[in-house]
């Protein structure tokens, strides 16, 4: 019997980043290289992560998608190097990137289409026995910034999320392999953003566990008065992960490890 993702990943438990892309729009620019992302691997488990998500295809608003031959080129040896001993999550919506992720020892699939984009993904996490994250997004990167609309962005949220897990449990991946993300800035205003923070409570009331991926995000400078922000500060990115988890989110998926488990850490006990 598998262990449920709570009893895995207990509330709050932070996933490390390690983009081996090189447009990343919050590393600094930098572009990680395989060494670069092992070294980068180990350090965020030292600190504390969980677990880390391996991504090879950048989802910032604007960018483009990148050919399965690249994403395999990115990914496969930072996974070849880190997945048998680390507890590592790919962040890809490709089926063929995802079965070499899980071969190589990688525990989760991070899908922001929500098994929308492949229709092989589900088959592949159902048959691997994966954890899966299932996040929100509207429309796609390239566009999903341009004017993003709803009536009610929290209800609209949650009502796609609760499809999506039916659809993958109908799929054969057990429900509590499974957690939900509202997809903090994908096809969402700043308004939009802050309106699924306050109302977390809605996406919690699911039943499955919630991640958030707030790290590092525009939104954060711009609410701190910079309207051409591209980043947002780490400090607010804590501040903001620390109120999401006392409104009921389990995982966040940051940067900046250390300070987030040195504040998540004081958060659970306080
Ligand atoms: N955000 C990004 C990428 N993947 N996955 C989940 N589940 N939730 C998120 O909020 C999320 C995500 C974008 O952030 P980052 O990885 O820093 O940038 P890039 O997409 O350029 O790799």
């Amino acid at each position: 019997m598998a262990v449920p993702l709570e009893e895995r990943f207990p509330r709050p438990s932070v996933v490390g980043i390690v983009n081996v892309t090189p447009d990343s729009f919050s590393d600094g620019g930098v572009h990680l290289g395989a060494a670069d992302a092992i070294a980068a691997a180990r350090r965020m488990v030292v600190d504390g992560a969980a677990l880390v998500d391996v991504g090879g295809e950048s989802t910032r608003p604007g960018s483009a998608a990148v050919p399965l031959d690249e994403e395999l080129r990115r990914v496969v040896p930072v996974l070849g190097e880190v997945a048998g001993d680390l507890a590592v999550s790919i962040d890809t919506s490709k089926a063929e990137v995802a079965r070499r992720a899980l071969a190589l020892g990688a525990v989760m699939v991070n899908d922001v289409t929500a098994l929308r984009a492949d229709p092989d993904l589900a088959g592949i996490v159902a048959d691997g026995g994966a954890y899966l994250c299932l996040m929100h997004m509207l429309g796609e990167p390239r566009t999903m910034q341009d004017d993003p609309r709803y009536d009610d962005v929290v209800a609209e949220v949650a009502r796609f999320l609760e499809e999506r897990l039916a659809f993958a449990v109908a799929q054969g991946i057990p429900e509590e392999r499974i957690c939900l993300d509202p997809g903090i800035g994908f096809g969402k205003t700043v308004e939009h953003n802050l309106e699924l923070l306050a109302r977390l409570d809605e996406l919690t009331a699911l039943g499955r566990p919630v991640l958030v991926g707030l790290s590092r995000k525009r939104f954060l400078g711009r609410v701190l008065g910079d309207p051409e922000a591209t980043v947002g500060p780490v400090t607010a990115g804590v501040a903001a992960a620390v109120l999401a988890y006392e409104r009921g989110a389990s995982l966040f998926r940051v940067h900046d490890v250390r300070e987030h488990v040195e504040a998540l850490g004081a958060a659970v006990a306080a």
